[in-house]
This record gives structure tokens, sequence and C-alpha cells, in this order.
């Protein structure tokens, strides 16, 4: 793969609206990037196997929770100091992107929201420091886009919970130690309970085959049995309430991660535009291809503006889930569009792993659909503004 000469741009000046304490954190995110992620992604994601070696890094940045607070091992850092930090990661790759997500948003996150003092000693501590790594079941074989049809549940048993069922797709699976899984009890209300690697009946058969996300593993969580203690319960919220209030945290960060694989590609064809000679012109010189780079640009300028905005208003703690919906969808459908028109600027160059952007093309292929789908969100803003649900 190339050298890493990504340069950030920043067409109207948003750096202006940072804080020292965004930029700092941004820099400690973009430099390990550049050292730690963009020399050796491409390889991992060729041979489809995440690169353990980064974890180390990933916890030192700041990118396990980076919104949680310090006395449990988080950053303490703001929404959008924690959306700078997606952005970077993402920059390199929307598979190390999506292991700082779960870990955070979706393992973490759960975790202090939902569970007791206890529970928060534990695991938080670890899994800031990533001596654990978590991942979060929540979609199954039958219930992707809708999961309050989960069939996964668990009983009573006077000392124990029994659970039963299986989960599909879930980032980390096959490497982590904790998964928060949402299952139904007898009554059918949904509840997460923490189930660990070793309960004897558990198993995490990763999946494989992806053309997309290779860098990241993602597998089943299989349940036979599991006897799950009683204290893995996460006490403090139920309901399907419960998973999506983890994915508003989750989808606000792909948001911004979003951006971070746009500018990539855009930079990476701004810089080829400039160097690639045809018809004894650089090709950045003819309007087409400035065609595409200007909207390029106009879109990641909008879509930052978006993320910035969320941001905000998630530090205000205003922020509905809707609006999280539309930077969500917007911003992911703007890197896909770039990844494919950066794609043609370096002709068959761009097929090629020399460049990033082939492969940041295939990982938006899951960012757009895991988190929920385009179509869902379109939806959810299309209840938000009707007031009438269109989903079943
Ligand atoms: P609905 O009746 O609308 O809502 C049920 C209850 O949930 C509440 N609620 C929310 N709460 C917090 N945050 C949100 N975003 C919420 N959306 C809804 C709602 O108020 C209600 O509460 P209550 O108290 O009245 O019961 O539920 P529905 O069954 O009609 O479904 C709505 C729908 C389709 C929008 C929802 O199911 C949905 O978002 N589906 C998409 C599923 C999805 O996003 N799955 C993601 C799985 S995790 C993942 O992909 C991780 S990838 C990670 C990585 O690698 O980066
Ligand atoms: P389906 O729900 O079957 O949807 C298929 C198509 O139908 C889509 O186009 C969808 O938009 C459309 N559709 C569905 N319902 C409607 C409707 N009402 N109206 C109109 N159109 C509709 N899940 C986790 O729980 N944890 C994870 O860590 C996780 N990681 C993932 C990693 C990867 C690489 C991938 C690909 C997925 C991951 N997911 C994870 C699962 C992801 O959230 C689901 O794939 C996603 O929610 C969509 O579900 P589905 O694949 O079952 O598609």
């Amino acid at each position: 793969m190339k050298p890493d000469l990504f340069e950030a741009p920043d067409y109207y000046n948003l750096d202006e609206l940072l804080s020292d304490e965004h930029k700092l954190v941004r820099q400690a995110a973009r430099d390990w990037v550049k050292r730690d992620v963009s020399p050796i992604i491409e390889e991992y994601a060729q041979k489809a196997e995440f690169p353990e070696q980064i974890i180390k890094g990933l916890a030192e940045i700041g990118a396990f929770g980076p919104y949680i607070p310090e006395e449990y091992g988080g950053a303490g850092l703001d929404q959008i100091s924690y959306g700078l930090i997606m952005q970077e990661i993402e920059r390199g790759d929307s598979g190390v992107r999506s292991t700082a997500s779960v870990q955070s948003s979706l393992v973490m996150y759960p975790i202090y929201k939902y569970g007791n003092e206890e529970q928060r000693k534990k695991y938080l501590p670890k899994l800031a420091s990533g001596e654990w790594m978590g991942c979060f079941g929540l979609t199954e074989p039958d219930h992707g886009s809708n999961p309050a049809g989960m069939t996964t549940s668990f009983k009573d048993k006077g000392d124990h919970y029994l659970l039963n069922g299986a989960k599909m797709w879930i980032s980390n699976a096959p490497f982590a130690q904790v998964a928060v899984v949402w299952a139904k009890n007898e009554e059918g209300r949904i509840h997460g309970l923490i189930v660990e690697r070793g309960m004897e009946g558990f198993s995490t058969p990763e999946t494989h085959n992806k053309w997309s996300l290779r860098a990241s593993a993602t597998g089943e969580l299989i349940f036979d049995n599991v006897k799950v203690p009683k204290e893995n319960l996460l006490p403090n919220k139920s309901g399907l309430g419960a998973p999506l209030g983890c994915l508003d945290s989750a989808r606000y960060g792909i948001a911004w991660g979003a951006i971070g694989a746009a500018m990539d590609c855009y930079d990476t064809a701004l810089r080829y535009s400039k160097e690639r000679m045809q018809f004894g012109k650089p090709i950045g010189q003819f309007q087409l291809q400035q065609k595409k780079l200007a909207e390029m640009i106009t879109e990641i300028t909008k879509a930052q503006l978006l993320a910035w905005r969320v941001g905000v208003m998630r530090n205000a703690g205003t922020a509905t889930s809707a609006q999280i919906s539309m930077a969500k969808r917007n911003n992911v459908d703007m890197a896909i569009n770039i990844a494919r028109e950066a794609r043609q600027i370096l002709g068959g160059m761009g097929i090629t792993g020399e460049y990033s952007i082939m492969r940041h093309s295939m990982n938006l292929e899951s960012v757009i659909t895991y988190e929920g789908t385009h179509d869902i969100h379109l939806l959810i803003t299309g209840l938000d503004i009707t007031g009438l649900n269109a989903f079943q």
C-alpha cells in the first residue's frame, strides 16, 4: 500500500468550532492511525483478519469509552471529541472503527447506563483498557431490522437464568470476553444480560466469506442452555428502548466515522488527479474530474456541519433519536457515493490494494446496513415528520 499522505480537508474552517482539547484528541487519533493502522490495514483486510495488536493503541487514544467518566476508566470527553476519534479511526478503516464503536457505545455504554455499581466497577475499567473486549448481541437470523421480534429468551431458574437462542452478524464476537446480549424473559420483556466467554453452552463461531469489513471479526453468538448468574442482568432499563438507546450513541459515532472514510477517499483522489497525466495534462484539469472532486468536498462539508451540530445537541442532551438517524443515514450515503466516485478518478488503480478507496467502498456497504439500514433510517425520519408509522 502507498504511504499514508493524508491531509484532512476543512473547506469551511470548521476547526474554528473546535476547542483546543478537541484538536488535541483528534491529533492523537490521527497520528496513531498514520503510525499503527495505515501501514498494516490493507494486509489484514486482504487476509480477512482483525489486527489484535491495535487494541492497546485504541485504548491509549481514548477510543474505548471516550465519554465514559474517568472514575470507570473512560476518557471523560465530550461528544464532539468522541465523534472526532471515530472520524479519525474510520479514516483508517471502518472495521477498526466498528471495533471501537461496539466496545464504547454498545458494551460500555449499556453497562454504565443500565448496570449497577458492582457491574460498572467489574467491567468498565477492563473494557476501557482493552484487557477485555466486548460485543453486542441484538440481531438474530430471523430478526434484523425488526429486533422486537427476537426469540432469544431466558428463564428464571431460581439461582440463575437459563439462556437459549442465537445472535447473528455480531462484530467482535469471535474474540470478545464479554457479550451484552438482549433476550426476552418469560413475560416477553427484553432485558440485557452480560454473558462471559467460558460459560458452558456459549459459543461464538466466526462468520467467513465477507467482502466487506474484512479487518473486523464478525460472528454468531450461540446460547445452548447457558446458565447466566443473576447478578449479570442489567437492572436499570428493560424493553426495546434499552438496546435502541445504545444504538443512538453508536449511530452518532458512525455519522462522524463516515466522514473519515469519505475524507480519505477524497484526499486520495485529489492527490491522484494532480499527479496522473493523460492527454498531456493532469486529469484534475479536466472538467469531468473537477466536477467529481468539487461535489465531494461540498458533500463532506455539509456532512461535517451535520455531525458537529448533532454533537452540540448531544452535549446539551437535546438530540433526538430521529435527528441522529438523519445524520447516520446522510453521512454514510455521502461516504459510499464519494468512495465510488473517487474510485473512478483512480481508473484501474482504484480497484487495487495500493490505495484505500476500494477497501473503504466495500466497508461502507456494511456501514450503510448495520445500526439500522438506509431504508430504516429514512422511515424513522418519515415517522418523525408525519407521525405515521410506515414500518408495518
Ligand atoms: P418502537 O415501537 O418504535 O420503539 C420501541 C421502544 O423503543 C423506543 N425507541 C428508542 N429508544 C431509544 N433510542 C431509540 N433510537 C429508539 N427508538 C425507539 C420507543 O420509544 C419505544 O419505547 P417504549 O417505552 O414506548 O416501549 O419499535 P419498533 O419495533 O416499531 O422498531 C422501530 C425500529 C424499526 C426503528 C427499530 O427497531 C430499529 O431501529 N431497527 C433497526 C435495528 C438496528 O439498528 N439494529 C442494529 C443492531 S446492532 C448493530 O448493527 C451493530 S453494528 C456495530 C458496528 O460494528 O459498528
Ligand atoms: P433485514 O432486516 O432482513 O432487511 C433486508 C432489507 O429489507 C433491507 O434493505 C431493509 O432496509 C429492508 N427492510 C426491512 N424492513 C423494512 C421495512 N419495514 N420497510 C422497508 N424496508 C424494510 N448486529 C448486532 O446486533 N450486533 C453487531 O455487532 C452487528 N454487527 C454487524 C456487522 C456487520 C458486518 C453486519 C453486516 C451487520 C451487523 N449487525 C450487527 C447486524 C445489522 O444490524 C443488521 O444486518 C441490520 O440491522 C439489518 O438487518 P438484516 O441484515 O437482517 O436485514
